[in-house]
């Protein structure tokens, strides 16, 4: 019977084992569907398989571990996170999740538990929104479903999400939006912020995960020789999107709490002795306030608009993205925080800066969150990691959870049968 450090050292190993399965070779970037997607899901069959459970991948590329529960009327647990990346990532931000999951499973197997309820155990194909510019398509996809134009979103190569599922072998016709009896979903995530380890802390229970608006914007001006083009007869793009960026900057750190990032920029035709005619910037805007962030978005396209104008230049822009603050399930909440301090890891509440698979589950069914921290609070960066202790007490607070479900369960149906 492996020791508590042991497995948590397992865990560790496993989501380094999933690094190296990556499109750029010598970082970790595994975008939407990418062939390295295959090699992560051939690797995690062998462990679902070894803790028993029956495997599926369904519409959206999502690979699901089912373990059954002795109740054939229990609705089911769902635990999970997201297996994709951002370009260039950390080994922990997504796949820490699904490890998680599977090693409680791998507990409940080795020790003959049977729970009542099942476990699906879910590694999302799509979170980051890094290869469409559209996030969370592996959760959206078994939720709400994914619309035509979803499907026929585009990335740089021109290739369409449909496109993308019929080459990962996935029919792009079949039936969406099919979660049923869902008992909650459980996320294990990396902070990726810096609270935790601040406080010295190894767990957090999330209590919201705030609200994001993602854009892309376009300043359309006109391309003209560096040389021979005069300073007042320019209609410079990457001017207008310099200045605008300087101003994001500004007008987010007067903002208490206000998050803004332009993280994309790409200018045409990009040669240095051209005047640049055209450039495409992204914008992340978060707040835990909607009304703050919905406000903070359109002053900020408002100031795009200026920037263009000053210069003869176009603006146009379309939201990718826009997810509410999302609170957590109460009663899950609470389960989890009984459930850390029973495993002796009393954990804090705190929100979530970072958006996650848990925003859009949590729109159908009770979803609740454990923080790990993050060592120097960092993330979307190779140097994202965990600490072995905190994962061991992440899976004493899971087990922990699944006690008091077990409790609860056997609590209703003798109520129930009174
Ligand atoms: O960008 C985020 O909030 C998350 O890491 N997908
Ligand atoms: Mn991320
Ligand atoms: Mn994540």
């Amino acid at each position: 019977m492996p020791t508590n450090t042991q497995r948590a050292e397992k865990v560790i190993a496993r989501c380094r084992q999933l690094a190296v399965f990556t499109e750029v070779p010598g970082e970790i970037t595994r975008t939407f569907l990418s062939p390295p997607m295959h090699d992560v899901h051939n690797l995690m069959r062998e462990w679902m398989q070894a803790a028993g459970m029956s495997i599926t991948i369904d519409i959206l590329g999502n690979i699901r571990g089912l373990y059954p529960g002795f109740d054939p009327n229990s609705n089911r647990l769902l635990i999970g996170s997201h297996l994709d990346t951002v370009p260039n990532a950390g080994a922990f931000d997504g796949p820490l999740g699904v490890v998680l999951g599977i090693a409680l499973v791998e507990h409940l197997h080795a020790q003959q538990i049977k729970l009542p309820f099942p476990i699906e155990v879910i590694g999302f194909s799509e979170e980051e929104g890094v290869r469409f510019s559209k996030p969370f398509l592996g959760s959206l996809g078994i939720t709400r479903g994914l619309s035509v134009d979803h499907l026929l979103l585009k990335d740089a190569n021109g290739i369409s999400v449909a496109e993308a599922l019929t080459a990962f072998g996935i029919d792009p016709r079949g039936r969406q939006g099919m979660l049923r009896n869902i008992l909650a979903y459980l996320e294990f995530h990396i902070e990726q912020g810096p609270v935790l380890d601040s406080e010295s802390a190894s767990l957090a229970v999330v209590d919201t995960i705030i609200g994001q608006s993602r854009f892309e914007i376009t300043f359309t001006g006109n391309a003209n020789h560096a040389g021979t083009t005069p300073m007042h007869l320019r209609h410079d793009a990457l001017a207008a999107a310099a200045e605008w960026i300087v101003n994001v900057e500004t007008y987010a750190q007067s903002v208490p709490n206000l998050v803004a990032t332009v993280g994309k920029i790409h200018a045409e035709p990009n040669a240095g002795n051209v005047v640049p005619g055209s450039v495409i910037t992204s914008l992340d805007v978060r707040h835990a306030n909607n009304n703050v962030r919905t406000f903070a978005h359109e002053s900020l396209i408002q100031s795009a608009k200026s920037s263009a104008s000053k210069r003869g230049v176009q603006l146009s822009y379309n939201c990718v993205s826009a997810q509410n603050s999302t609170p957590m399930n109460p009663q899950f909440i609470k389960f989890l925080d009984t459930a850390a301090t029973r495993a002796g890891h009393p954990s804090r509440i705190m929100s979530s800066g970072a958006g996650h698979d848990a925003m859009i589950l949590a729109q159908y069914v009770p979803a609740a969150m454990l923080f790990l921290r993050s060592p120097g609070g960092i993330s979307h960066h190779p140097d994202e990691t965990v600490l072995p202790q905190d994962v061991e007490a992440a899976l004493a607070t899971g087990i922990e959870f699944l006690t008091v479900l077990r409790e609860r369960h056997i609590s209703t149906t003798k109520e129930a049968h009174a």
